[in-house]
């Protein structure tokens, strides 16, 4: 199907406002929403700030007025057809008159889905799929939790240029520099989840924290005023901890953040902390039943640092959907490896990606990967 030139632009558009919404509005999508009147002049713009707040297509809707009637909407995620915490969107677009409805990607949530149907029973003009790949990646967080029913994961680390995250005597502080530091608790701030290995929490104690965002700037915008998740938001630190070796003191069971210990069933413990118990096979506890759990406490998207061990038992188990990797112009020639054993006895079981953004951060280079295959994308 030819898709005019125009609704390319438009649902271009319509992807850079749902991405304003990026860090701020889990549990629910990031959606933008671009409305035109009925001559094609572009007379109203949302995106979908934090969950209870009005959807895309509402904000997008209120702007416009009454000069959507006979017009198009542009929307980044299928209308929805439910009253959630909000009414539904086939309902608004269908009481403001709208012509036609542009739809990237469709709603893969049963409860909110179907608002194309209700929208073409009732005579509007619907077409789907424009700019479907970057409406996708814009929302993949959301969409992989949604479509597989467990939490996305974006693992990081750090390294040299030979690929090393701690010299041969264990230390591992300063690899990269301030700039790239400071990128990472940005990232961090943006998860629902952080993640570690009890490797890490015995080697280096760390917060695992998000470092509170800088005060918000008067007209910053997206995800600003009046959006809860924006600011104070703190994400559950989780520690992956099958014979729940987690001291005490450490530092993630502080006050500054809820924490989750992952345990094995079978193990006996003391320890005073929010345990949650999983089976394990032969690599350790099961990653994906673990997941699966968040998924059920609305973590839509988990941050996975620390621990070349755990990395590598994600990486196996096919649970990794994105890599960010800072790597630093430096050499080391001994000392641990950014990844343990992932999986990969022999050439033809490597685990192939695509470089998808290569940024410099300070003197760092930051490179974004995903699998050659994502298992959260309908291929
Ligand atoms: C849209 N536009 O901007 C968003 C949609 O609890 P609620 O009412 O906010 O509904 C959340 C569900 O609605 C969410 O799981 C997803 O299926 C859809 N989100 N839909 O048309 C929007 N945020
Ligand atoms: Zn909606």
């Amino acid at each position: 199907m030819e898709i005019p030139a125009q609704d390319a632009a438009h649902m271009a558009r319509a992807v850079e406002l749902a991405g304003r919404g990026h860090g701020t509005t889990s549990p629910n999508p990031v959606v933008g929403c671009v409305v035109l009147d009925a001559a094609g002049h572009v007379v109203g713009e949302g995106f979908h700030a934090y969950a209870g707040g009005p959807h895309a297509e509402v904000v997008a809707l209120a702007q416009a007025g009454e000069r959507a009637r006979g017009g198009t909407a542009y929307v980044t995620l299928e209308p929805c057809d439910h009253t959630g915490r909000t009414g539904p969107c086939s309902q608004a677009l269908l009481a403001a008159g709208v012509a036609r409805v542009v739809i990237a990607v469709p709603d893969p949530n049963p409860k909110a889905a179907g608002g194309a149907a209700r929208l073409r029973a009732h005579g509007v003009a619907v077409t789907s799929g424009v700019r479907a790949a970057e409406a996708e990646r814009v929302n993949e967080e959301w969409l992989t939790y949604a479509r597989l029913g467990r939490s996305h994961v974006t693992w990081k680390f750090a390294a040299t240029l030979d690929g090393r995250s701690a010299a041969e005597d264990g230390t591992s502080q300063w690899i990269t520099s301030p700039e790239a530091r400071a990128d990472v608790h940005r990232l961090r701030a943006a998860a629902d989840a952080i993640v570690a290995g009890i490797g890490t929490v015995l080697a280096d104690d760390p917060h695992l924290t998000a470092r509170p965002a800088p005060a918000a700037t008067p007209g910053a915008g997206a995800g600003g005023a009046g959006s809860p998740g924006a600011d104070g938001r703190k994400p559950l630190r989780v520690v992956v901890d099958a014979r729940a070796r987690t001291p005490q003191g450490a530092r993630v069971l502080d006050d500054r953040a809820p924490t989750l210990v992952a345990i094995a069933e079978d193990t006996g413990t003391e320890l005073k902390a929010d345990l949650l118990r999983l089976p394990s096979d032969g690599h350790g506890l099961d990653l994906e039943a673990l997941l699966k759990e968040l998924a059920t406490r609305e973590v839509v998207s988990v941050f996975l640092e620390g621990g070349p061990t755990l990395a590598g038992e994600f990486l196996r188990r096919g649970l990794v959907d994105r890599v960010v990797a800072y790597v630093a112009p430096a050499l080391l020639g001994s000392g641990r490896a950014a990844l343990g054993a992932a999986g990969v006895g022999t050439i033809g079981a490597i685990h192939r990606l695509t470089f998808d953004e290569i940024s410099l951060i300070g003197p760092d280079v930051r490179l974004i990967a995903r699998p050659a295959t994502q298992p959260g994308r309908e291929q």
